[in-house]
């Protein structure tokens, strides 16, 4: 259960410093659905799900913005869109009939987020197998890197998984690349445990 109703995260990159920071902050027209906020070049930015050209609906549950990690890919560059990279979990996305099946936005931090956002959810192409599950809070636990986005799912099936997806799978219009799997009973690991996929740093 979380406690907690905002995240913080700060990321340097060459000539400033962006704060991220996220809240399951109350909308007008619902119960708590999450938004993501963040300062871009002074501005600061609210997105949710029905910011211009987002995926998805605000909708009661949603818990937009419970986790997030973001990431320069290139410190010693000037910013763009493809190097300043956010990623929003959306664990209580209901999905078809799997209640918090969960997803993830990405997006830019210094460009329009809905015209630089990708939607990741189980199945859906871009390296997370499966199909949604419910309870499943995709989403919830995961870490960028400068060449991956860490996607676990510890909440199953099966004993958990944490998938790395390369960066090109994680940027709008970026092509799918194969993805690695980390998972109890395969690759030399122990088919034993609880939660694998829970923490990835
Ligand atoms: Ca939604």
């Amino acid at each position: 259960m979380v406690t907690s109703t905002c995240s913080l995260q700060v990321v340097a990159w060459a000539d400033s410093v962006a704060l991220v920071e996220t809240c399951r902050t109350p909308r007008p027209s619902s119960a708590p659905s999450g938004m993501a906020f963040y300062l871009r070049g002074g501005t600061n930015v609210a997105v949710h799900q029905d910011s211009t050209d987002v995926p998805g609906a605000v909708e009661a549950g949603d818990r937009m913005g419970e986790s997030l990690t973001a990431v320069n890919t290139d410190p010693r560059a000037v910013s763009t869109a493809a190097t300043m990279r956010l990623a929003v979990g959306v664990p209580g996305e209901a999905l078809g009939t799997a209640d918090n099946a969960g997803a993830v936005h990405t997006f830019s931090l210094v460009a329009a987020a809905g015209a630089n956002d990708r939607w990741i959810e189980a199945g859906d192409g871009d390296g997370i197998p499966g199909a949604p599950g419910a309870n499943q809070y995709l989403g919830r636990n995961m870490y960028y890197t400068g060449t991956h986005l860490y996607v676990g799912t510890p909440y199953g099936p099966g004993l958990g998984a944490l998938y790395a997806l390369p960066m090109s799978n994680t940027v709008v219009g970026g092509g799918v690349a194969p993805v690695t799997a980390y998972k109890p009973g395969t690759g030399g690991l122990p088919d034993v445990g609880v939660r694998f996929g829970a923490q990835a740093r």
